[in-house]
């Protein structure tokens, strides 16, 4: 549900923020020399359609009590939020080049107490979606219409915590609360498999069918192209429409790609982090931008 603080965009402008996002992503890091890179990357589509097309957030008021919440869990991704939250106006895009500077706001893992629109200090994996079921559950106590959202990544499916909240938010019936999975397949590291064991590391829950899991679990699960802006919408859509329903939490795992958006990053875990070069930044500028932009990029 829009709201006069959520400005609906066409999908045309979402994508065109992502892809402006994705080269903040790359410029960023390759500035300050530090941070992650594919998973930032993977999820850019789900934060742009949330923070551009879904969220009711007011970039002047970021501490307003009624706004929906935003909890990336993954905190790692870090920059990819700060990038959407610089380009949504909670704070100018210039300050990103700080990102990770020890005096800078935009520490390497996300900091409540210091990032405006920042809802939940994470990086710690596993804690998101424990944060978000408290947050949703008191929201439903107060009786009030705020929706909270987690993004979670695959590997980060590991901890065991994710597992406590995902046995007891529909036992609150949590419709208030949608769990977002990154599922680009990779995590930290990767390797083929090297025939003697059946899984291998690149595929953290390749083996495990995580809608099934999920509605075993009794919550609304479903899996969507996590690129696809028109999927994306209808999925966030069928989410808020459970709102005050009475209904099951929502998840939705979402196929991506790690470092999707550049050749040279995605599909590869090595870019999980790692710094761009200056010619690997204008091949990026190249792929991301259109000629035009290419002029007027730094
Ligand atoms: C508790 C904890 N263990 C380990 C790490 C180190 N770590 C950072 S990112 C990462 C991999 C996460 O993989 P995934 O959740 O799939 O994220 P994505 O692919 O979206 O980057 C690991 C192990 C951490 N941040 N927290
Ligand atoms: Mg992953």
């Amino acid at each position: 549900m829009a709201s006069p603080t959520t400005p609906v965009r066409s999908d045309a402008e979402l994508a065109d923020l992502a892809a402006r996002a994705r080269l903040h992503v790359l410029e960023t890091v390759a500035s300050s020399k530090a941070g992650h890179i594919g998973g930032p990357m993977s999820a850019m589509d789900l934060l742009i359609s949330l923070y551009f097309d879904r969220l009711r957030i007011d970039p002047a008021r970021p501490d307003w009590p009624e706004r929906d919440r935003f909890i990336l869990s993954k905190g790692h991704s870090a920059i990819g939020l700060y990038a959407v939250l610089a380009l949504r106006g909670f704070f100018p895009v210039e300050e990103l080049l700080t990102f990770d500077h020890g005096d800078s706001r935009l520490q390497g893992h996300p900091d409540m107490l210091l990032t405006p629109g920042v809802d939940s200090s994470t990086g710690s994996l596993g804690q998101g979606l424990a944060m978000g079921t408290g947050i949703a559950l008191a929201s439903q106590k107060r009786r009030t219409d705020v929706h909270t959202w987690v993004l979670c990544g695959d590997g980060e499916l590991q901890e065991g915590m994710i597992w406590e909240s995902v046995i007891m938010a529909p036992r609150y019936r949590l419709d208030n609360l949608t769990l977002i999975v990154d599922n680009n397949g990779l995590q930290q590291f990767g390797w083929p498999s090297d025939g003697t064991s059946r899984f291998d590391r690149s595929e953290p829950m390749g083996h495990v069918d995580l809608v099934a899991a999920l509605r075993a679990f009794g919550w609304e699960a479903e899996e969507i192209d996590g690129h696809d802006l028109e999927d994306i919408r209808a999925a966030f859509d069928r989410a808020e429409a459970r709102r005050g329903t009475g209904a099951a939490p929502t998840a939705i795992i979402a196929r991506t790609m790690k470092g999707r958006g550049v050749s040279f990053t995605q599909g590869h875990f090595t870019w999980h982090n790692g710094v761009p070069s200056p010619e690997q930044l204008a091949l990026a500028r190249a792929e991301l931008l259109g000629p035009a932009e290419r002029m007027n990029a730094r």
